[in-house]
């Protein structure tokens, strides 16, 4: 067929499979495609692709810009991979959906670990709406693991519901914090502090050190009045303090999350864990291409537009609007 890419053919499966990046980031960027048969094709890729050995730690990490993320990516991706781990790092950036991705599109913050044999860095596809970038994510991940890489870590902000999107398609998911004055805690969403695994206060150097072990000791104390939550051994979750910039805290940091992660996989919580946000990642592709199939049809999208309207100016409810065009759409109360 003259639209299907050349990345699909059986060479470029293998380069996948021998750890080709350049074949690699071609795939991802099928993935990214708005085009359906490029998507498709990279689907067909990612499920023909077969992992040997254990699943790939999949990290998620979230903090206010400029709290030190890329600079802890850098340090644990390069200790990481110079351990000969195989380190993929992805960015998931909600701005990317008006600004053009200016927050988080920052490669060039890794400049060691972007040249490091073992590590590929992504940055973060630009221009999309925050639902697509949760599918490519997650197709990005999926093919990461599959092309053998054994730690994917994925940097989102602290902006809307962009940590819950990573959370949901991530093993562990880690809060960076920067050493806050007094002892107030920061105004982190509540939510937030119960899908966090570990929360890291960073810049524990210099002046800040004493004020970062204060800051890390009152989310100690603010994680133990959570509820407990049976995804978790004793004693997560757990408030650190590290200093990314200095390095120092870092490998503790990797210990801790390389041991909650271990007992996931001993205890049967990630399975578990993976096979509900399959489950959820599916029933979402599914809704989102219900809703792309009805729209594309030019007759559908009129009624849509309509409907809209009507809703719109107050002649009809949202709800009542919403049910009466999918009847009309589904067919569904009409008599044969
Ligand atoms: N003092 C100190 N500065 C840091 C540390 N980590 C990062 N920074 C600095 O904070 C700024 C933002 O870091 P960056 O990693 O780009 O933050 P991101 O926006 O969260 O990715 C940079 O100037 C870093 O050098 C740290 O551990 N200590
Ligand atoms: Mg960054």
């Amino acid at each position: 067929m003259a639209t299907e890419p050349p990345e699909t053919d059986e060479k470029s499966l293998e380069k996948l499979a021998n750890g080709d990046r350049r074949a690699l980031a071609r795939a991802i960027t099928m993935v990214e495609s708005t085009r359906k048969e490029h998507r498709a094709a990279a689907n067909a890729l990612i499920s023909r692709l077969h992992r040997t050995g254990p699943p790939a730690m999949r990290i998620g990490l979230s903090g206010t810009p400029g709290v030190g993320k890329s600079t802890f990516i850098e340090a644990l991706g390069c200790l990481l991979a110079d351990r000969g781990l195989k380190v993929a790092v992805l960015a998931v950036d909600p701005s990317s959906e008006r600004s053009g991705g200016a927050i988080l599109g920052d490669k060039t913050r890794m400049p060691r670990l972007a040249r490091h044999p073992n590590a590929f860095v992504r940055p973060s596809p630009s221009q999309t709406a925050l639902g697509g970038v949760a599918r490519r994510t997650r197709a990005v991940i999926e093919l990461c693991e599959g092309v053998g890489y054994d730690v994917i870590l994925v940097e989102t902000v602290g902006v809307g519901q962009s940590e819950t999107m990573v959370a949901d398609m991530t093993d562990i998911f880690m809060l960076l914090l920067a050493p806050a004055g007094g002892d107030e805690l920061q105004g982190i969403k509540r939510g937030i502090m119960e899908i966090a695994d570990l929360v890291v206060v960073n810049k524990a150097d210099g002046d800040l050190a004493q004020q970062a072990m204060r800051t890390a000791a009152d989310y100690a104390g603010a994680l133990r009045l959570l509820r407990r939550s049976a995804h978790v051994p004793e004693g997560f979750p757990k408030a650190l303090t590290m200093s990314a910039l200095e390095e120092t805290g870092v490998a503790d940091v990797w210990d801790e999350v390389a041991a909650l992660w271990t007992w996931r996989q001993e205890t049967g919580v990630l399975a578990t864990t993976r096979q509900n946000q399959a489950r959820l990642a599916f029933r979402k592709a599914f809704e989102a291409g219900l809703a792309e199939a009805i729209l594309s049809d030019p007759a559908h999208a009129d009624a849509a537009a309509r409907s809209e309207a009507e809703v719109v100016s107050g002649q009809a409810s949202p709800d009542g609007a919403a049910l009466a065009l999918l009847a009309e759409v589904l067919g569904v109360g009409k008599s044969r």
